[in-house]
C-alpha cells in the first residue's frame, strides 16, 4: 500500500526526500524573518514604552489641574504649595510641590516624579467664592499685578502644574537655579502649555488662565 502525504497527493516517501532537502533553507528563512521581528520589536517597544508614560503623564497632570480648580470651587481659595513630597501645603509656599494630599490626588507622573506647582499668591489667601472672584478680577484688570505667567508673560495664570517629564528633572524656564526642582529660588516664569519635546526640554506643563478660572465662576 503507498502512502500519501496530504500535501498535494505527493507519495509520502518523495515527499520527506523533498522535505529534507530544503530544512535548512527554510530554517535559514525562519530565523531571518524572527531576527526581522526582534529587531523591529527592539525599536518598536521602547518607542511604544515612551508614548504611554508621556501619555499617562499628560493625564496626571490634567487630573491634577481638575482637582485644584474644584478645590477653588468648593472652599473659595487655591491651595499653597508643598514645601516638600509629602503633598501637604505649606501656608506661604507658592512655588513647590504640587500640595497632591491635600487635594486628595496621587501627584506623581509615570516616571514616579512627584508634580511641581505654582499659584499666584493674591488667590490662596481669600475665603469665599466671593472674595475669590474680587480677587480674579483685580488681577485681570491688572488692579493688583499678576504673579504668575507662562509663554515669556503672553499667559496670566492662576497657576501652573508641571510633571519634570522623563529626564525627572525640571527644565528651564520651570526651573531657573538648575537644581532641577520648582521652588521658591526659582522665578514666576514659565513655560507655553503644551511646549513641544526639545533636547533641553522634556517637561509637561498645564496651567489655568485667570481669565478661564474667571468664567468657571461664573
Ligand atoms: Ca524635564
Ligand atoms: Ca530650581
Ligand atoms: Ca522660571
Amino acid at each position: 500500500m503507498k502512502m500519501f502525504c496530504s500535501w498535494r497527493h505527493m507519495p509520502a516517501e518523495k515527499f520527506f526526500n523533498h522535505k529534507k532537502g530544503f530544512t535548512l533553507i527554510e530554517l535559514a528563512f525562519v530565523l531571518v524573518i524572527v531576527g526581522i521581528l526582534v529587531g523591529m520589536g527592539a525599536e518598536i517597544l521602547p518607542m511604544l514604552v515612551k508614548q504611554s508614560k508621556l501619555k499617562e503623564s499628560r493625564l496626571m497632570v490634567r487630573e491634577a489641574k481638575t482637582a485644584i480648580t474644584g478645590y477653588a470651587l468648593a472652599t473659595g481659595r487655591l491651595p499653597c504649595a508643598s514645601s516638600s513630597t509629602d503633598g501637604s501645603e505649606n501656608s506661604g509656599t507658592y512655588r513647590g510641590y504640587l500640595p497632591y494630599a491635600t487635594l486628595g490626588i496621587s501627584g506623581s507622573d509615570a516616571y514616579l516624579s512627584t508634580l511641581f506647582y505654582a499659584v499666584d499668591p493674591y488667590l490662596t489667601g481669600t475665603a469665599t467664592t466671593e472674595e475669590f472672584k474680587t480677587a480674579l478680577s483685580e488681577l485681570i484688570t491688572g488692579t493688583h499685578s499678576p504673579a504668575v505667567t507662562c509663554d515669556s508673560g503672553n499667559i496670566q495664570a492662576a497657576f501652573v502644574v508641571i510633571s519634570p517629564g522623563k529626564n525627572i528633572r525640571a527644565d528651564a524656564p520651570n526651573d531657573d537655579n538648575n537644581n532641577g526642582t520648582v521652588t521658591t529660588a526659582d522665578n514666576n516664569q514659565f513655560e507655553k502649555p503644551g511646549a513641544p519635546e526639545t533636547a533641553s526640554y522634556d517637561d509637561i506643563l498645564d496651567a489655568v488662565s485667570l481669565t478661564y478660572l474667571y468664567g468657571r465662576l461664573e
